[in-house]
């Protein structure tokens, strides 16, 4: 089982065409990301300020957060009060959150906001224990460890994993790894080429969602902001080169949409 059939074919991840904004975008159409706080404040930030870099006009970091970026809003208000704003294009859940009852918390409160949801790191581990499949079709960016967490030892190939999780979800699931897939719930995937090993350092996968909040905030499809998402980090890899940081992938995102528009 190579997790291929007729009716779906498999792609690989192209470089994505994300224009700059045009002369009647403001910074709320050029997409609205929220990034909930929790335990680990610099996952959140890392996410945060990656969904900035990688070209969301409006970011907000629901929690108290020190450092990062003066541009950037810091919103202390509940989580609920600012997920009613139907201005928020994406909502990035997990990266730092904790597994505390604190954070499954934050996690209900985006389930049930009905934005469009990128679920990681903490979330998914918390996932395990809601009700599938899940609503409006979120974003699921799991590694190795969490996807067996969620879906358990399912038998056959990356891809065809992915598919499973996907249908089964009814999310688009992010299967990380050197070669990253992207499978949505009626059968579509994509994988990207082998992406630079120096990505295996702490905190990229924060950087991922935000990326990936910021492509779905301004208005793609689930399916497609993932990849996008996706090669924006990777090519943000190859920029910085070896030795390279979570940090340093932020400001090299930047110059990854250079190559995009
Ligand atoms: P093992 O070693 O295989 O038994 P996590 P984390 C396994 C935040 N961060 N393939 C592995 O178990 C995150 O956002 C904060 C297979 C591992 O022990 C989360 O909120 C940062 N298995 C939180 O920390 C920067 C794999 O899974 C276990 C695997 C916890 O995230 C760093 C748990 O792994 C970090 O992002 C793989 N590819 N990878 C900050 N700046 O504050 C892991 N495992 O839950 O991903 O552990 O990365 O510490
Ligand atoms: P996380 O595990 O959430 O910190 O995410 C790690 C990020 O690094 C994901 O985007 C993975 O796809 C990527 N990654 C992990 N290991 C490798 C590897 N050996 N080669 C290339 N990319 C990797
Ligand atoms: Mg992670």
């Amino acid at each position: 089982d190579i997790g291929l059939n007729a009716a779906s074919a498999l792609v690989e991840i192209a470089r994505p065409r994300l224009p700059a904004p045009g002369a009647t975008d403001h910074k709320y159409t050029r997409g609205m990301v929220v990034v909930a706080e929790g335990a680990m404040p610099g996952a959140a930030m890392l996410s945060a300020m990656a969904a900035q870099r990688a070209g969301a006009g409006y970011v907000v970091l629901a929690g108290e957060g020190q450092g990062g970026p003066a541009a950037m809003v810091r919103w202390s208000d509940p989580l609920a009060t600012l997920l009613a704003d139907d201005r928020v294009g994406a909502v990035v859940v997990g990266p730092g959150l904790g597994r505390t009852n604190a954070g499954a918390l934050l996690l209900d409160v985006a389930l049930a906001s009905g934005r469009r949801l990128v679920i990681d790191a903490d979330a998914l581990v918390l996932l395990a224990e809601r009700r599938l499949p899940l609503a409006g079709m979120p974003i699921l960016t799991p590694h190795e460890g969490e996807f067996a967490r969620l879906f358990g030892d399912l038998p056959g190939t990356r891809i065809g994993r992915a598919r499973a999780a996907a249908a089964k979800t009814q999310a688009v699931v992010v299967l990380k790894g050197a070669d990253t897939v992207v499978a949505a719930p009626d059968g579509r995937a994509a994988i990207a080429p082998p992406a630079p090993g120096w990505l295996a350092s702490a905190g990229t996968g924060d950087v991922l969602a935000g990326a990936i909040g910021a492509c779905l905030a301004r208005g793609m499809e689930p399916f497609d902001a993932a990849q996008a998402g996706v090669w924006l980090q990777a090519e943000a890899a190859r920029i910085v080169g070896p030795g390279l940081i979570a940090d340093d992938l932020i400001p090299a995102l930047t110059t990854a949409l250079v190559a995009c528009g």
